[in-house]
């Protein structure tokens, strides 16, 4: 049933987490990818690995993102752009918030996705069945306590993702949100939580089953491999033992 019509992928956050688990598993799968991520060293040991082609760019810099545009349309263009890059910073209530850590969430979830958006656009309309996928959170769907700078960087996120599809309909462009709920990856809570390796286990701790990016990734493809007149408006993804963000089993 799944199938892989569509075959030119960009992805980015491709150096860690759910964006390189996304690159390895779309290329298992046959597609071609341009993976986008600001270390260029761990890019190229993905491209050694999958075949990926490759793009050093921080999608927060309009440069960059003219850069990556140029590469793209001169190395076989694309039909599907996959938005990943992201992540929190700071655990801290409305009250003692830190405004940079604020300011780099909304940079990275938000206007990162804009930017890329709007590069990819053009190219995407063109196509004629063009699909774009967010990855958002569980984060943008319900707040919580500690969480107010991510919760509004994601809900941002989120509503960009709903006006996207509708003002992209007429153009057959198919626009998809993931929203994971705990997702066990190398850097995500270490980077929120200020690189303390012993506070970022602890989110995990206890939990049975926490998803993996892997596991995360075969949602990505699943979606973006169905045929294009499917459109998965909006995936929430959780491991079983969270059946909602406040309410997380842990033995
Ligand atoms: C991460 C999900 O539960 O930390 O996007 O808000 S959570």
């Amino acid at each position: 049933m799944v199938e892989n019509k569509s075959k030119h992928a960009v992805v980015t956050g491709a150096s860690t987490g759910i964006g390189e688990a996304t690159v390895r598993k779309l290329r298992s799968e046959g597609w071609q990818v341009v993976a986008v991520a600001r270390r260029a060293d761990r890019l190229e040991r993905l491209a050694g690995e999958t075949g990926a082609q490759v793009f050093a760019a921080d999608i927060t810099k309009d440069e960059d993102i003219d850069a990556l545009a140029v590469f793209v349309s001169e190395n076989g263009g694309l039909d599907t752009l996959i938005n990943i890059a992201g992540g929190a910073r700071g655990a801290d209530t409305v009250g003692s918030a830190n405004n940079d850590d604020w300011e780099w969430m909304f940079q990275a979830n938000v206007m990162g996705t804009l930017k890329m958006t709007k590069a990819f656009l053009p190219a995407l309309r063109a196509h004629g069945r063009g699909t774009v996928l967010n990855l958002t959170s569980t984060a943008g769907l319900v707040a919580y306590e500690g969480g107010a700078g991510y919760n509004a960087a994601k809900f941002a996120q989120h509503a960009l993702t709903n006006a996207l599809r509708l003002e992209e309909v007429e153009n057959n462009l198919r626009v998809i949100e993931v929203a994971p709920g705990l997702v066990h990856t190398e850097e995500f809570a270490l980077n929120r939580l200020g690189g303390d390796q012993a506070a970022a286990e602890k989110v995990y701790a206890g939990v049975a089953e926490p998803l993996t990016a892997d596991d995360v990734a075969g949602v990505v493809s699943y979606a973006v491999g169905l045929p294009h007149h499917i459109n998965l408006d909006q995936i929430v993804i959780r491991p079983v033992a969270q059946a909602a963000n406040h309410k997380l089993i842990r033995k």
